[in-house]
């Protein structure tokens, strides 16, 4: 009965489904959501809007990846055509223009030489494609041997078993066997009690945490390392900024030992940090670049792997067989996603949104850290128009969720892990509607236990 009634409280003037028992959801309490849903039923820019017609002002891009805001009429309308004119091409042995275009333009806007362009559908499969590659790569320089791929504590590179096997989110991990052998971590960067409420990139850490690669290598001898994969700033596990010096002295290590090194830029990429990518924010080039959600504002699912020139060119050169790379997905450089890519890329150029973005930022610095006398507040860290601020945990582990659902309640959608509040508004997000975040967040703080 209680679920009944709530449906059509949440639902009232729509086609209602007539029960939400179906749809597993993902990352997801199921029994309690869908004893006490909410839904949104459309979008326009900044907001959300309920079926009642509630409009919620959007605090973290949907999940990291609306950038340019919703239902961006010049991307709404790339898709539409796309669609009447070919629904759907396969990449194997086929080509289309928009596949080869979207490549290109893109290779534009990455760091110098990483412009060979293997597409996916999401930043799960991004993940294990760069493994793969990182492997095939080696192989065919003629070091097969170095197999071993390292992540980080704390790192999430998406659901899938290469992903999770580098990740290191132990509740994404523990349930699923001896996942991919030969893979080591590096310790996460988060240190409170040197760093907490840096403002920006902490100062202290940076040489120690990736000197840690060092004792890797020790461990097991740089012949039989493969990659590093890395996220420049941690998103999923809760906003963890690298400290100063930390990523350049990584790809110092990287070369030294010659070790690829992988940004996973699913969340920094195409504009959040106010750069086109992390690896320009932080000056530093990676191998490959990893990168999904913003690729097409999310209209459609999409992922990408940038790889350097030097990988693409010695696997084609050494392939012992005519296809060079065993590795695809049926719907990678689908005809809609590359269309959305297009006029994603152009949002981005026209209506300047990165600078946008650039100049934004110390806006929402200081919006963020103001929370920091706020009840239960221990750490805020900021990067670009990323936030994170940690609350102290509460015995049964659900303050953070009280508080997402205060603020949704009050029309702001924002994002929590663990005991971290995240946000990441998109890129056109305007001061007033900072303000608005943060003071609905304080809000929320006030009257949580
Ligand atoms: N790499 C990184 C760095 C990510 O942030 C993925 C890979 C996986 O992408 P897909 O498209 O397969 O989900 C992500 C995704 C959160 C949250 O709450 C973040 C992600 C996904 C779900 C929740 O922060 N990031
Ligand atoms: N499972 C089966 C039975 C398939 O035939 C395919 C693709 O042909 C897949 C999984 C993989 O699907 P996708 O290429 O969409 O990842």
């Amino acid at each position: 009965m209680r679920r009944e009634r709530s449906i059509i409280r949440h639902m009232p003037d729509m086609p209602r489904p007539n029960s939400l028992d179906a749809y597993w959801m993902p990352f997801t309490p199921n029994r309690a959501f869908k004893a006490d849903p909410r839904m949104v039923v459309r979008a326009d820019g900044m907001y959300y809007y309920t079926p009642d017609g509630r409009p919620i002002l959007d605090g973290t891009s949907g999940l990291w990846c609306c950038a340019a805001g919703h239902n961006v009429p010049r991307i709404v309308e790339a898709i539409r055509r796309a669609a009447g004119e070919l629904d759907y091409a396969t990449s194997f042995n086929l080509g289309h223009p928009l596949a080869f275009e979207f490549a290109n333009r893109l290779g534009a806007i990455l760091p110098e030489g990483l412009d060979r362009i293997f597409f996916t559908n999401s930043g799960s499969e991004s993940a294990d494609t760069a493994l793969k590659i990182a492997l095939a790569y080696q192989q065919a320089r003629g070091k097969p041997g170095k197999f071993r791929l390292i992540g980080r504590e704390r790192g999430y590179h998406g659901t899938n078993f290469g992903g999770i096997s580098v990740g290191g989110i132990v509740r994404n991990r523990r349930t699923y066997g001896p996942m991919v052998a030969g893979v080591d971590h590096l310790p996460h960067t988060l240190d409170i009690a040197s760093n907490a409420f840096s403002r920006g990139q902490p100062a202290h850490g940076g040489d120690e945490f990736a000197k840690a690669l060092e004792r890797l290598v020790a461990l097991h001898d740089a012949s039989t390392i493969a990659a590093v994969i890395v996220e420049p700033v941690a998103g999923s596990a809760g906003v963890i900024v690298p400290p100063v010096g930390y990523l350049q002295r990584l790809r110092e290590l990287c070369s030294k030992h010659d070790i690829l090194l992988i940004f996973d830029e699913v969340i920094t990429g195409f504009g959040r940090l106010g750069a086109p990518f992390g690896a320009h924010f932080f000056d530093v080039k990676p191998d490959m670049i990893t990168m999904a959600k913003a690729i097409t504002n999310a209209a459609v699912p999409m992922g990408a792997v940038a790889c350097s020139r030097e990988i693409y060119d010695t696997l084609l050169a050494n392939a012992q067989q005519p296809i060079e790379l065993f590795h695809g997905y049926t719907s990678s450089g689908h005809p809609l996603a590359c269309a959305a890519g297009i006029a994603m890329l152009d949002t981005l150029q026209q209506d300047g949104l990165i600078e946008r973005a650039a100049a934004m930022a110390p806006n929402w610095e200081d919006a963020i850290h103001s929370l920091r006398d706020a009840p239960h507040v221990v750490d805020i860290r900021n990067l670009g128009l990323i936030g994170g601020v940690e609350l102290a945990p509460r015995a049964d582990g659900g303050r953070c969720g009280e508080v997402f659902r205060k603020c949704f309640d009050a029309g702001v959608f924002i994002r929590f892990t663990g005991d971290v509040l995240a946000f990441s508004p998109p890129l056109i997000v305007e001061k007033a509607q900072i303000d608005l975040i943060v003071d609905t967040v304080r809000t929320a703080l006030t009257q949580t236990a």
